[in-house]
């Protein structure tokens, strides 16, 4: 039966909008909006508790986060990174003038092989940027050894990977920078948002420095930097929504238990598996649809829209194969087929912590032919 209501591949979790109000009246009555208020001092402090992080620089958005990341470290020339992962990845290489150098994925987990780093690191390489796609942690040991051995800086694209442990602590303490989205259809969201999290305090200070327009003083700006501040109203959220995480990832575990469990007796659907955290976030919930199921990848994604389940075929098309990335040679077609593979396959289900029992039976009614379109 078709739900009464579309669902979304995603819906973002708030507070009741009650608990909200007390902390807008004390913007209204600080008048403090921005620039590193009260809030947002507490939100760095209480995200670093949570988190097990040293530093966090809290900033607008994911995506001015990676563009951030790679000023603080000053990288130039190339940069390694995946195809397979949402164009914000990449484009935060060309807004710093960089040349992405795109290497294939594992096809367990979707992230970097790190066995295929190596033979794309040129004298022009500086810096590898994986992703910890749908929150799953990159091989961070080996990737850690291969920027070693060559003196390249990591900064991880950790966008979906909040909460996330591995090597018993957080995901987010791997590599040189991590960056997070708050977005709103994240995990933990502050309408928009995003973190660099830092080993050091010199590095927080330098970001802390970058997203001020480089500006110290009145007197004195110490690099070309941008407005990238989290304002106190995201701030504040953020606040509010730590208060909720652990029960909403606690659903989230119940409906991908549900999924799980139920999709494995259907032929051709492969659900991808958590590798290597030993907490997980239950972010996305990708499968992939091999030949055995009767229907093509995409004619099941229109019949779930037909049905009124707006899942998501995230991360198709490739980054690679958009235009302006598309003309460089490691997006060649041959130097990608595991990332062509995945992204030919996947579909993100439905996923959030107010998705009901209910509803994923009536998603997967749909995937095991119960319901027609
Ligand atoms: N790196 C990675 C690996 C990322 O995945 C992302 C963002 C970034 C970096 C950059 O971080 P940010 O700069 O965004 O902080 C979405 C998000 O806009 C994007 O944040 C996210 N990744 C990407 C994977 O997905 P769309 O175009 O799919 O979003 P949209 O608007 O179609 O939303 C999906 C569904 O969510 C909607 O169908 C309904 C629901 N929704 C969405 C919004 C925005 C809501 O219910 N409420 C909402 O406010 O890109």
């Amino acid at each position: 039966m078709k739900p009464d209501k579309p669902i979304y591949v995603t819906k973002p979790s708030l507070p009741p909008l009650e608990e909200f109000v007390p902390y807008l009246q004390q913007i209204w009555h600080s008048k403090i909006l921005t620039n590193g208020g009260s809030f947002h001092q507490q939100l760095e402090q209480a995200l670093c508790d949570y988190l097990g992080v040293k530093h966090i620089a809290l900033v607008t958005n994911g995506t001015i986060a990676l563009v951030t990341a790679l000023q603080a470290l000053c990288i130039t020339g190339e940069v390694i990174t995946t195809p397979y992962s949402f164009v914000a990845t990449a484009h935060s290489l060309l807004w710093n003038g960089l040349k992405p150098v795109f290497v294939d994925v594992d096809p367990v987990t979707l992230n970097l092989d790190p066995d295929k780093i190596e033979a794309a690191i040129t004298p022009q390489t500086t810096a590898i940027m994986p992703v910890h796609c749908y929150g799953h942690p990159c091989d961070v040991g080996r990737i850690q050894k291969i920027a070693d051995t060559y003196a390249l800086k990591v900064i991880y694209d950790a966008a979906h990977a909040f909460g996330v442990q591995c090597h018993g602590g957080s995901v987010l303490n791997h590599g040189d920078l991590s960056v997070l989205s708050f977005h709103a259809t994240k995990v933990f969201n502050t309408f928009e948002g995003g973190a660099i999290i830092c080993p050091d305090a010199k590095t927080k200070q330098r970001i802390d420095h970058l997203k001020n327009f480089g500006y110290v003083d009145e007197v004195t700006v110490v690099a070309p930097g941008i407005n990238g501040k989290m304002s106190e109203f995201n701030a504040a959220l953020g606040l509010l929504q730590l208060k909720g995480i652990d029960e909403a990832l606690k659903k989230r575990q119940a409906i991908d238990a549900y999924y799980r469990k139920e999709l494995a007796r259907v032929k051709g659907i492969h659900c991808l598996s958590d590798v290597g955290e030993t907490v997980a976030n239950y972010s996305y919930f990708p499968i992939l649809v091999r030949p055995e199921y009767p229907l093509s990848r995409d004619a099941l994604f229109h019949k779930l829209q037909d049905n009124g389940i707006y899942a998501r075929r995230y991360f198709y098309p490739l980054i690679s194969d958009f235009p302006m990335y598309r003309g460089l040679a490691s997006a060649a077609q041959s130097n990608l087929p595991v990332a062509r593979k995945a992204a030919s396959e996947v579909i993100c289900l439905p996923i959030y912590p107010d998705l009901s029992i209910e509803q994923v039976d009536g998603i997967l009614g749909v995937i095991v032919g119960n319901v027609g379109a």
